[in-house]
């Protein structure tokens, strides 16, 4: 019996596995047989992000073991399902790349973001690129925007891919971490990624150039080791990140600075919408609470997702 080996799944589209050895070589994989993970029930037993231990036989790794997961996101399978697809696996932070200026990212989409990366325990972080093309007023929101985020737990960066502003720091963020990037087609992911590290090409927003043209070709997500060390997971859809796996009550809690003023309500079962004595409101009415946030998280609660999701659950 051959020695068994460790690695880090970079791929996984189907049959084939691709594993990175400690010593960075790629070694394509199967899973021999039935393998199932005790605490999902999911379509794919291995994702990107998975340490797994595997054997060589007749020049093929076979993966015989999955380490634990120190977090993982999920979307489901399909809306009827209860199954769950497994996109990545222990991911240090997710950072979203998002532009004041063209095409602009809207706040609601940002905090969708963040809930979701609350909601999986994954610390996030903001990069606001296209600095060399923001109007004094942009930039005037973007110190507004940082100090909010920064003030809830988000550092924010202010970047030009195009100037190699802020570049170094993106860098540094990245340096020896699994980080799930995401952001809108057009923001300058590619650009930002390729300014780290010149080469990389990202599949993001170009996800029918790599897989046949299909539903399932948003399935997939990919991890890209760094020169400098750590990894980057490129997931080819933004709604890959977006759908969210609990409960309409719990979505106050995923708003920090939320979360630190809802022992002080007065019912514990508050919502912040309409209950007498909601220390939210309260702090919202004396300007202690950002504005836009509040209206984001109205938006989020009100949302039909929930309505989906709590009659097919
Ligand atoms: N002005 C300006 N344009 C940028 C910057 N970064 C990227 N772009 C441009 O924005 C477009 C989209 O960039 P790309 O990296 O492909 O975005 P992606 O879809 O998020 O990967 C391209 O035309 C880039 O040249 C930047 O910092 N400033
Ligand atoms: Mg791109
Ligand atoms: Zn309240």
């Amino acid at each position: 019996m051959e020695d068994e080996r460790q690695g880090v799944v970079m791929r996984s589209t189907g049959s084939w596995i691709s594993v990175m050895d400690p010593e960075g070589e790629a070694v394509e994989c199967r899973i021999k047989g039935k393998f199932r993970i005790m605490d999902v029930r999911s379509t794919n037993p291995v994702a990107v992000g998975d340490r797994v231990y595997f054997r060589m036989v007749d020049h093929t790794g076979v993966i015989t073991r999955i380490s634990d997961r120190h977090n993982y996101i999920v979307r489901k399978a399909t809306r009827l399902s209860s199954r769950s697809h497994i996109i990545a696996a222990n991911i240090d932070q997710a950072i979203l790349i998002v532009t004041l200026a063209s095409p602009r990212t809207s706040t609601g989409f940002i905090d969708r973001f963040l809930v979701t990366a609350e909601a999986y325990h994954i610390p996030a972080r903001l990069v606001f690129n296209k600095a060399d093309i923001m109007t004094e007023e942009q930039v005037g929101m973007f110190l507004y925007l940082k100090s909010v985020y920064e003030a809830a737990g988000y550092p924010c960066l202010l970047a030009s891919a195009l100037e190699m502003q802020g570049v170094d720091a993106f860098s540094a963020w990245l340096q020896n971490k699994v980080s799930l990037l995401s952001g809108h087609s057009g923001v300058g992911k590619s650009a930002l990624v390729n300014a780290v590290e010149p080469g990389l090409d990202l599949r993001t927003g170009a996800i029918s150039d790599y897989h046949d043209k299909g539903k399932h070709t948003t399935t997939y997500a990919e991890m890209h080791p760094l020169s400098q060390g750590g990894f980057i997971i490129d997931t080819p859809g933004i709604k890959e990140f977006g759908l969210i796996d609990f409960g309409r009550t719990e979505v106050g809690e995923r708003f920090p600075e939320m979360r630190a003023l809802m022992s002080h309500c007065r019912f514990t079962n508050c919502t912040h919408v309409h209950e007498p004595g909601c220390a939210v409101r309260r702090a919202l009415d004396e300007g202690h609470f950002p504005e836009f946030r509040y209206y984001n998280y109205l938006s989020i609660l009100h949302d039909d997702y929930w309505e989906e999701t709590e009659s097919y659950d």
